[in-house]
């Protein structure tokens, strides 16, 4: 697991070089965005379980997902779909606050297509899900760190494609 400054050292020192400006752009820009990033974080914590049932509400709810033979249904696969999308807000917050995708690689992604597929877990209602909690994040988090939070949930779902 990197942050975004042990990313940059660990990228200079397999070179064996000093930091040069684009290094420095990159520390400028992990420092100029912290204080934003750490107070979503803190607005995300906060909400998190509203954050949830807003997300599955729009996307996963409703569905046939939750009717008969659906993937979520009944109360053991919707208690683990509900648990997998506290997993993605949870390390994606993570991953924000580190200013690094690499958590979210290690942590969640490895193996996950793989699992899913091997359970018949729809990846496509997964990125939908995934999705929904991004666009309910950035309500939460405000339109200045809407983008920056917004990252990290498409890391997520591009690595489900
Ligand atoms: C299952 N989700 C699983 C499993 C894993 C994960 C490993 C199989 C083992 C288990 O049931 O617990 C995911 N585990 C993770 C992740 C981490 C981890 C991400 C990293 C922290 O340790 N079904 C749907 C929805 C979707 C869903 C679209 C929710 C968004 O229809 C999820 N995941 C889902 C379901 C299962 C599952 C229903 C149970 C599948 C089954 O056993 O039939």
């Amino acid at each position: 697991m990197k942050d975004a400054i042990s990313a940059v050292i660990a990228k200079y020192d397999a070179q064996g070089k000093y930091l040069d400006t684009g290094a420095i752009d990159q520390l400028k820009a992990y420092f100029a965005t912290g204080e934003l990033r750490v107070r979503s974080a803190a607005a995300i914590s906060a909400n998190a379980q509203s954050i949830i049932k807003e997300a599955a509400a729009k996307a996963l709810l409703y569905s046939s997902l939750t009717r008969t033979g659906g993937n979520m249904y009944y109360a053991r696969r919707f208690a683990a779909c509900i648990r997998d999308m506290e997993y993605f807000l949870r390390y994606a917050t993570f991953a924000m606050v580190a200013g690094d995708t690499s958590l979210l690689d290690e942590y969640v992604l490895s193996g996950l297509k793989e699992t899913y597929t091997s359970l018949g877990v729809p990846i496509d209602a997964t990125v939908k899900g995934i999705n929904a909690l991004r666009e309910v994040v950035a309500g939460v988090v405000g339109p200045e760190a809407a983008g920056e939070a917004s990252k990290y949930f498409e890391h997520l779902a591009r690595g489900l494609q």
